[in-house]
């Protein structure tokens, strides 16, 4: 549930803003940009860190199928915004999604970063999508397959198939070979089930869901690249269909990321491409 700026920020909620700007100066400027803010009658929320890519979408189906109130801060990774003091304050790592809670633990502010330490610490808060707690290693067990294995391996095919220099079949292939046998073995643990865990739609979906959206980049050339995994692609038409992942789609539309992949987003997105002169 995302609410305007212009319409929405009554005095009291102003006030808090300000006394925040004032404690935390260093994010100020990035959250002057944000495109949504407070919801009217709380003063909880989510500040969510945001760009249009796969980590980030998961957590904006979860922000959108839970209800959680919650204020986009564009934060534009083809420009470098991610390696600004004001977001290495928010995530020392110095990349997309993280958040605060402004009502974190014991009442006070606390940030989380990387999308499955936010999934399951917003699941944990809300009580919600966690599926039963028999189900908890299950739970566990494929999120991390996620995080560890079928995020960073499709990521990487991406890279080494569109943004690397030509020439590195080696590389290629291994990164892209490596991101199919994860989409096989997720494949396979879904036959006969409709969703990752239990019988109940989870945050493991949410997770999938990012990646599985990205298969025509990770699966270059393929025209229907979830087609030799048919139940990955029953598993995406499931969550797709869901009202939230047209709204989590529409999340940061009204900003103007940037869309060019020149020579600033480059270095902006490989700086370890781009080492000190000696
Ligand atoms: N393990 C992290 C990975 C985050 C990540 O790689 N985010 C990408 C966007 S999907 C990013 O920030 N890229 C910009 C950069 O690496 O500078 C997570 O799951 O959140």
């Amino acid at each position: 549930m995302v609410v305007n700026l212009s319409c929405s920020l009554v005095a009291r909620d102003r006030l808090i803003a300000l006394a925040h700007i004032a404690i935390y100066p260093a994010v100020a400027s990035l959250q002057s940009r944000s495109s949504t803010v407070f919801h009217p009658k709380e003063t909880s929320m989510i500040r969510f860190y945001f760009h249009p890519t796969p980590n980030p979408a998961k957590i904006a189906l979860f922000l959108e199928e839970t209800g959680l109130p919650y204020e986009v801060i564009p934060v534009d990774t083809k420009k470098g915004e991610q390696h600004t003091p004001a977001f290495r304050a928010v995530n020392p790592n110095g990349k997309v999604p993280a958040i605060v809670d402004t009502e974190g633990p014991g009442g006070k502010e606390a940030r989380v970063f990387d999308s499955t330490a936010i999934l399951l610490y917003l699941a944990e808060k809300s009580g919600k999508f966690l599926g039963a707690p028999e189900d908890r290693p299950e739970l566990l067990s494929w999120l991390f397959f996620i995080a560890s294995g079928l995020g960073p391996f499709s990521g990487q095919a991406v890279h080494f198939q569109h943004a690397a220099p030509d020439g590195l079949a080696y590389a290629v292939n291994r990164y892209r070979r490596e991101a199919e046998r994860h989409f096989q073995v997720l494949n396979d643990h879904l036959n006969g089930r409709d969703f990752i865990v239990g019988n109940t739609y989870t945050i493991a979906d949410m997770s999938a869901w990012g990646w599985l959206d990205r298969a025509a980049y990770v699966l270059k050339g393929s025209e229907d690249p979830l087609a030799g995994f048919p139940n990955l692609k029953r598993l995406f038409e499931t969550v797709e269909a869901r009202p939230a992942a047209a709204r989590a789609r529409s999340v940061g539309a009204d900003h103007d990321f940037k869309a060019v992949n020149d020579e600033e987003a480059k270095r902006a997105l490989f700086p370890s491409n781009y080492p000190p002169a000696a």
